[in-house]
């Protein structure tokens, strides 16, 4: 196996040449997009701005290239910088940073800074009234870095019946802001963004696991919906970050190494549950936002752009896998081998224990009362409600399913209306068949029921709502501008499910 395609450099060298005041961050290679830590701010500037303050601090060159995912098995595709991932961008909170954007394709172009609070004018927007970046143009995006946490940018483009646009390229890449919280020990810290790769439409739903007849589904109709489906996205390759399953290096560890695991869910579709047999994955952050409650579990589930941050401890030597938990999607390239030192032998993957279902409200805050849960009485009562109720049209205008937020597809006119500082508790009640990662921008909500479940302090920007599922976020408006909402699978927000809440 050749290996001059993924040793490089790290992302400190690009990041260096963008900035031109940027430090190397380490002097010899590393693989697999890998660092040792605990470093505080290996990549951002350690000098002053030059004194002709022109430079940006960080550069995108949008452009085709080329993914090469194993041997053999190279793809076409629309990059960052001619990296997938795109290059990390690393920051301090509250640091004032510019992004200069160059777009060689034929296409406008927006940028979407995830799970940042940045003005509508520069988080990448076109419903929000964000400048596209024009084709063979360059526009310079200008924010202040904040939230502290694991944020990532991405292409917002929609992409309708195109599936080389949008999502479905290779437009995204980490992006970290690196606050005062310290995130625990660690020794070393590595960045696995989730992907699927040539997208074709399909009859066949790839994504679900067969639902669990004991889930709540409180949102269920009474009478099951008898039209045929219409069509999915599906894909034939998956990765972690460019590479299948073992075409890359393999994350190399010590015994008794604890490894910060940044995951990312990049796909423009798929909800992705991955597993490290023989391990736990101690998760302390969601969405980028720490936790309130710790905890270690078997599985993580991960829709598209989400964010969980989570320590391994390296306490089981030998060569193992971590990988989806679908058979079909781990031996199709959705995994990456974890590799002890002097341990050569073939890669192992065991499937986890069964009953281990991914629930948010576990890593809530615990210890209201004698239940053991939260209760709305944890969250100051909002000023108002907004039901939000999303619906199916399955196989509608070329077979694409359409989709309904309280009756209506995208636009809406002003049904979803905030005040500034006003506190707003939004049920999202999912009355379809599928599962739904739900985003709001440039605000975080604080989950307050899943399915019946209450809990409290859980802080995210995209929150899954299982199928015929429901639930209730609260949201304080205090961004103010035009804020878009959306299912994060880009067919379901293309065909429908989006809306935007304005201030008034
Ligand atoms: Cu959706």
């Amino acid at each position: 196996m050749r290996r001059r395609d993924f040793v490089r450099l790290g992302w400190a060298t690009v990041i260096a040449t963008g900035a031109g005041k940027l430090r190397p961050a380490f002097g010899k290679p590393l693989g697999l997009q890998q660092f040792p830590g605990p470093l505080k701010h290996p990549m951002i500037a350690t000098s002053e701005p030059k004194a002709t303050g022109r430079a940006a601090d960080f550069t995108l060159q949008i452009a085709p290239m080329m993914v090469e995912l194993a041997p053999q098995v190279v793809i076409s595709t629309i990059g960052y910088s001619n990296k997938v991932p795109g290059p990390l961008l690393r920051m301090r909170e509250d640091q004032r940073v510019s992004v200069e954007v160059v777009n060689d394709t034929d296409v406008p172009e927006y940028v979407h800074w995830h799970g940042l609070h940045v003005p509508p004018e520069v988080d990448g927007v076109e419903e929000e009234g964000t400048p596209p970046v024009p084709p063979h143009g360059r526009r310079r995006y200008q924010f202040v870095a904040r939230p502290a946490g694991s944020r990532w940018y991405h292409s917002h483009t929609a992409a309708m019946m195109d599936l080389h646009r949008g999502a479905y390229t290779g437009q995204f890449g980490f992006l970290m802001i690196d606050g005062a919280n310290d995130p625990g020990r660690y020794d070393q810290e590595v960045f696995l963004a989730l992907r699927e790769w040539q997208y074709f439409l399909s009859t066949m739903d790839q994504d679900e696991m067969a639902a669990d007849p004991s889930d709540p589904m409180p949102e269920k109709p009474a009478k099951p919906d008898l039209r045929p489906n219409g069509l999915e996205v599906s894909a034939p390759l998956y990765s972690i970050n460019d590479k299948m399953l073992g075409a890359g290096d393999p994350l190399r560890v010590q015994p008794g190494q604890h490894v910060l695991i940044h995951l990312l869910n990049a796909s423009a579709a798929q909800i992705h549950r991955v597993a490290l047999p023989g391990h736990k994955f101690q998760v302390i952050a969601l969405d980028g936002n720490p936790v309130p409650s710790p905890q270690p579990v078997d599985v993580i589930e991960i829709a598209p752009g989400e964010r969980v941050d989570a320590i391994v401890e390296m306490n089981n030597p030998g060569v193992w896998i971590l990988g989806e938990i679908r058979d079909v999607a781990r031996q199709s390239g959705l995994g990456l081998v974890v590799e002890y030192a002097n341990q050569k032998q073939r890669a192992r993957w065991t499937p986890p224990p069964l009953k281990s279902r991914w629930d948010y409200t576990i890593f809530g805050t615990t210890g209201f009362g004698t239940t053991g849960f939260g209760t709305a009485a944890s969250h100051p009562a909002p000023d108002q409600t907004i039901d939000m109720v999303f619906e199916k049209v399955p196989g509608g205008p070329n077979g694409i399913n359409h989709w309904l937020v309280n009756g209506k597809e995208y636009p809406h006119d002003r049904e979803f209306l905030l005040r500034q500082g006003g506190r707003y508790r939004l049920v999202f009640r999912n009355r379809s068949d599928d599962s739904h990662p739900l985003h709001i921008h440039r605000h975080l909500f604080e989950l307050v029921e899943l399915n019946g479940k209450a809990t409290a302090g859980i802080k995210k920007d995209t929150v899954i709502v299982p199928a015929f599922g429901r639930a209730t976020v609260d949201l304080i408006a205090d961004q103010p501008g035009l804020t878009l909402f959306h299912c994060h699978i880009q067919q379901h927000m293309d065909f429908g499910f989006m809306a935007l809440f304005r201030y008034v």
